[in-house]
């Protein structure tokens, strides 16, 4: 893996938050959805200048897939820096409630000046950002399911937006911002890769593999050897956990020889989907 130094400042990245700061423009509040599991990476660090003068609300998604214990550094991280935190599973209505809340708890500051003006308040927008895949569809979905109604149309910079009403307090820019990914250091690469936010091309499975198998071993063995049914001596090199796996779950190139490649697969795709354990992949990145 190569790692790009000071000059990976792409162009894509530069137009992504050019597009970012027109809808910023906008809006009162800004949600950014961020994986449970990568409080750190899945974060674009970029777009805190963008919006540092705008009540921010993070909502840390995928909750079921995370460890809230091991969460908990990071919730007083970001909210002592003037974040308002919303830990959720996003297929929870509950947990959606509680956003709604959040955002308008942010927005007051905008309702009071419409109070202190002598002007009828007007609902507070926001605006859903965030990465691939870490859910802004779903909450969008969810926020507004129940009263999907186009309020307006606002001319932006370059196109109309379109508004969704959540209720009389709230409306919601129909799109989501999306972010890029930012790559600039290879721990955040192989944990965006781990929790299948971004295919990453030039790491190749077996080293993810490799690198959560450690992870697995170190700190959290007795998980990874309930899930596969594995022996204490399977336990001591990602070669022999890979292996275990193989033999445990019939994984076989031809008879008697194991599919090696099959079960790193495996222990990804059972990672990814939470089945091996609940963590915060992020405690492994400096703070
Ligand atoms: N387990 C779990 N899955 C979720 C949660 N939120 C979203 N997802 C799933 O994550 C995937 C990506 O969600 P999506 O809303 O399309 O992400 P987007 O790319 O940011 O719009 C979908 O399969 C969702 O069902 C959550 O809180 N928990
Ligand atoms: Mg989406």
């Amino acid at each position: 893996m190569q790692q790009k130094g000071v000059h990976w400042f792409p162009g894509h990245m530069q137009k992504a938050m050019r597009q970012i700061k027109e809808k910023v423009d906008l809006i009162d509040v800004v949600v950014e959805v961020v994986d449970a599991r990568c409080p750190i990476s899945s974060k674009n660090k970029y777009l805190e200048d963008l919006t540092n003068n705008k009540p921010r609300v993070i909502v840390f998604s995928k909750k079921d897939l995370s460890s809230l214990q091991e969460l908990k550094p990071f919730i007083s991280y970001y909210k002592n820096k003037g974040y308002y935190c919303v830990i959720c599973n996003l297929n929870n209505s509950g947990d959606i409630n509680l956003i709604k809340k959040a955002i308008c708890e942010k927005g007051k500051v905008i309702t009071e000046k419409y109070i202190r003006r002598r002007m009828k308040p007007q609902p507070i927008r926001a605006m859903i950002i965030g990465i691939p895949n870490v859910g802004k569809s779903t909450l969008i979905n969810r926020l507004t399911k129940s009263s999907s109604t186009s309020v307006a149309n606002t001319p932006g910079h370059t196109k109309s937006q379109q508004w969704i009403k959540v209720d009389n307090l709230l409306e919601l820019l129909d799109t989501p911002g999306i972010l890029p990914p930012v790559y600039d250091n290879k721990i955040s690469a192989i944990h965006l890769a781990l929790i299948g936010s971004m295919k990453i091309e030039n790491i190749p499975e077996f080293l993810l593999a490799e690198y959560l198998a450690t992870i697995l071993i170190r700190d959290y063995p007795n998980n990874l050897k309930e899930r596969f049914d594995l022996e204490e001596t399977d336990l001591i090199y990602p070669s022999s956990v890979f292996l275990g796996i193989a033999r445990k779950r019939g994984l076989l190139i031809k008879q008697g020889e194991y599919d090696i490649n099959k079960a790193e697969l495996l222990l990804l795709k059972e990672f990814k989907e939470g089945l091996i354990v609940r963590l915060v992949l992020d405690k492994y990145v400096e703070l």
